[in-house]
């Protein structure tokens, strides 16, 4: 292909642009310019930069009939666009510029968009990186999501309780997206199936339009840009007109309801959803909206015969959320093109394939077949055809299946659907080859592979940590943007007294600005010297906030006893939402919002010890809370953290992690080195032996000091009224499934571990390099590139 020679505006065209959008986009003289009306017109002026190679992929794409992925998740977390477009076209220098000409605040521009928060946590955020990186990597794809009018719940804390509230990222216009009227499609739900001359035909009861939204995802340096199609849900009929003139207003407008709620609101639970009607349609809505999407582009590129299919598309699912991809892909193939069975389950298996994103047997979706045959019943018929062929094919009659005990198992369909299944670290795929999916690795012994996660270089290095990148840039180069194993280029600056302190001056500055900023908000004043140590995630009992919330408490117990002590000033950082209807991850918010204000206002350890929980952990938050971090908090009993993405973007910002042998931490420690990483805790075959071991938790507490104070102090009324987290003691006490207290002392002497080492300020700085320098193998370029060659068996679009 020929190179690409496209001119870079100066700053001047970016102003001149900037203001011919405020007046003819925004209708908005400058003088009377809101920081709203100057975020759109900038926003408009970086997306027309977007559109031109948009516009000239896609043609490339469709002209040469090259290969595509498609990825299909009900979740993106994409957070902010502005800034992350700025950097990947390479304007960053020019917008500074134009900024200074219209005499705009940058921050105050880029802080005013709101996050785009259409997913929970890590699955969302890693299905967003891939986005970037797929478009980094000149790879023509698709995102297919869900356009939810409200993302997740926005989390304020009323006397330190979680409260949620509606978010509503739509009620103002979203720039990046461009609406596609023409792009609609019709999906059905209910009814009933009937065989009419040997063809089977499902009648829907009831239906809703999908309509495409269409945002481009630029990658790095512009060179491509893939498409994230959102659909939205529009009703068939706007409303009955008849019975509406018969004055029965809220009878007329139910096909309306019914298409509003679809795309209403994301489910705010990270593990599963408890069954609901309305999952499974959403569900449903976005995989059947795809899936014509995806049939209908390739009969205009490549005609009717659709045998050809896996060889230009393949179609990645993010967990079983999509699984109906399975059985609704060999509908269309049987009923509305009249392939055979067993032709189109092959063809489906050809093009599908699944990430498993979890172990936790919670976790796992299952929908009741009454549920399935009510909402889809055409799919129940096909789920029961496709579960009858495994049966046979693999001479397991009695064995392994899709159905049991009434249930559609949503894993178990995925798999038998797939090409290929992954897990998202080496660790997570191993246990899904031997415990989840043990007896199909058993039947499809090549099916599984692995593909660690990676996050997005230029997101979380480059734009969210401008002091570091810096340094890098004038250390080794601008090419580690693209390349992320050029960071290795570091190692050698590790015993270079010079670049350690440029490092510590750097890590310094975003401790700084976040001390001014989000915990000056909080009323906190930050010693900016202090070891920074961070754990944000989901609340969830598995990642153990409780764990870090106790040790808290039982260091400030031990400071109290010597307060002449050499104790390593720490300001311990907590973010993270908990699922509306997790009571207890709601009371460890409580807790620890409790504790923080008990020990915030104690002028005795108050040299040495501080908490804080900013509300409303988000992608923009975690943006400012990962480089100013000194310590990463990673600590999952193990086995149950499939990978984390979080944990890599902290080494990634020169963080060190104290973590247990869990996910992408094993991965981590062994290419920083175990020296460079604090590791504490029962390993994942340690921890499932312990948990058998009827009284454990009582055993553990017994044994240690540390833990028994914890709980004691809290049982004394010490942070507020003891009945308040009565749920928690009570399951520490009798139940503990994720093992809190059998890993209580080794973490604790951990800690102390970390305080020491930190006093070596040098020494810190060093392992902080090395952190950094050999975390290349984290860029989500990697992880794309291994689906690309063990799944999907794409290459990049010629020239790229
Ligand atoms: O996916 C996370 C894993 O916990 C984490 O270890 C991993 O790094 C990450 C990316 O692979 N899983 C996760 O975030 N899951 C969800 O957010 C989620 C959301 C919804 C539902 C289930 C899981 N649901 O059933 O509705």
């Amino acid at each position: 292909m020929r190179p690409i020679v496209t001119q870079l505006p100066s700053a001047q065209d970016l102003s001149d642009q900037i203001l011919h959008h405020l007046t003819h986009t925004q209708g908005r003289g400058p003088e009377f310019a809101t920081i709203f009306d100057w975020r759109l017109a900038i926003s408009y002026t970086i997306r027309d930069q977007i559109v031109t190679p948009w516009m000239r992929n896609h043609r490339t794409s469709r002209n040469q009939g090259l290969k595509r992925v498609y990825y299909l998740s009900m979740e993106f977390l994409i957070g902010r666009i502005l800034g992350d477009a700025i950097i990947n076209l390479g304007l960053d220098q020019q917008m500074d510029a134009a900024l200074d000409i219209l005499d705009l605040d940058k921050q105050a521009i880029l802080g005013d968009e709101p996050d785009a928060a259409l997913g929970n946590g890590g699955l969302g955020r890693l299905a967003a990186c891939f986005m970037e990186s797929l478009s980094t990597l000149g790879v023509p794809a698709y995102g297919y999501g869900i356009r939810y009018e409200h993302g997740l719940f926005r989390q304020r804390f009323e006397g330190g309780q979680q409260v949620e509230a509606p978010e509503d990222w739509l009620n103002q216009p979203h720039p990046w997206e461009f609406v596609r009227v023409d792009y609609s499609y019709e999906i059905g739900f209910k009814g009933h199936v009937e065989t009419v001359d040997g063809r089977t035909v499902w009648h829907p009861g009831e239906s809703v339009i999908a309509r495409a939204y269409d945002t481009p995802v630029v990658g790095w340096k512009g060179r491509w840009a893939n498409t994230l199609r959102l659909w939205g849900a529009q009703p068939t009929n706007l409303f009955d007109l008849h019975r509406f003139n018969s004055g029965d207003h809220a009878e007329a407008a139910k096909p309306e309801a019914l298409a509003r709620t679809l795309s209403r609101v994301l489910y705010p639970d990270d593990t599963t959803d408890s069954g609901k009607e309305l999952r499974l349609k959403q569900e449903y809505f976005l995989t059947a909206a795809a899936l014509q999407d995806i049939l209908r582009r390739y009969m205009d590129e490549h005609g009717d015969d659709l045998t050809g299919l896996p060889d230009k598309v393949a179609i990645q699912l993010n967990d079983t959320h999509p699984a109906i991809a399975g059985p609704e892909l060999i509908r269309l193939l049987m009923d509305e093109h009249g392939y055979g069975f067993p032709e189109a389950l092959q063809i489906a298996r050809a093009t599908l394939n699944y990430t498993n994103h979890t172990l936790l047997p919670e976790a796992l979706e299952r929908w009741s077949t009454w549920l399935m045959g009510r909402v889809l019943p055409r799919h129940l018929q096909i789920i029961e055809m496709i579960d009858a062929e495994h049966r046979t094919s693999t001479r397991r009659p009695g064995h392994v299946g899709i159905l049991k005990d009434d249930q559609v198992l949503m894993g178990e369909l995925a798999f038998i659907m797939a090409n290929k299944v992954n897990g998202v670290s080496a660790l997570h795929t191993d246990l899904v080859r031997s415990t989840v999916f043990y007896d199909l690795n058993k039947l499809h012994g090549e099916k599984i592979v692995n593909e660690t996660n990676g996050v997005a270089p230029r997101r979380w290095l480059r734009m969210s940590n401008p002091p570091l990148a810096k340094l890098l840039d004038a250390t080794i180069g601008t090419e580690w943007t693209g390349d992320l194993d050029q960071l290795r280029l570091l190692e050698p600056h590790a015993t270079d007294p010079a670049f350690l302190d440029a490092l510590h001056a750097a890590k310094r500055q975003n401790k700084v600005a976040l001390s001014q900023g989000l915990l000056a908000d909080l009323g906190l004043k930050a010693d900016p010297d202090a070891l920074f140590d961070v754990q944000v995630k989901r609340m969830h009992e598995y990642k153990r906030q409780l764990l870090n919330i106790l040790e808290t408490i039982a260091l400030w117990h031990r400071i109290h006893e010597s307060p002449n002590g050499d104790w390593t000033p720490r300001l311990k950082i907590f973010g993270g939402k908990a699922a509306p209807g997790y009571w207890l991850a709601k009371s460890v918010i409580h807790l620890i919002n409790d504790v923080a204000a008990t020990i915030n206002k104690d002028p005795v350890t108050a040299k040495y010890l501080q908490i804080a929980y900013p509300p409303n952990y988000n992608v923009s938050m975690a943006e400012k809370l990962i480089p100013a971090a000194d310590l990463s908090e990673q600590i999952s009993t193990a086995g149950k953290e499939a990978s984390g993405t979080g944990n890599m973007k902290f080494t990634m910002n020169g963080a060190l992690t104290i973590g247990t042998l869990d996910g992408a931490n094993v991965e981590i420690r062994e290419l920083v080195g175990p020296e460079n990483f604090f590791l504490f805790g029962l390993t994942a075959e340690e921890a499932a032996a312990e948990k058998a071991k009827p009284g454990h938790a009582r055993a553990a507490i017994e044994k240690s000091e540390n833990m028994k104070i914890a709980l004691q102090l809290i049982a004394e009324g010490r942070f507020g009224r003891a009945e308040s987290y009565f749920s928690v003691l009570d399951r520490t006490w009798n139940d503990d499934p994720f093992l809190v207290a059998s890993d209580f002392d080794a973490y604790f002497d951990s800690q102390r571990q970390v305080d020491a080492a930190y006093r070596d300020t040098r020494d810190w700085d060093r392992m902080a390099v090395l952190n950094i320098a050999r975390s290349g193998y984290f860029s989500s370029d990697r992880t794309i590139r291994g689906y690309m060659a063990d799944i999907w068996h794409v290459e990049p679009a010629p020239g790229l």
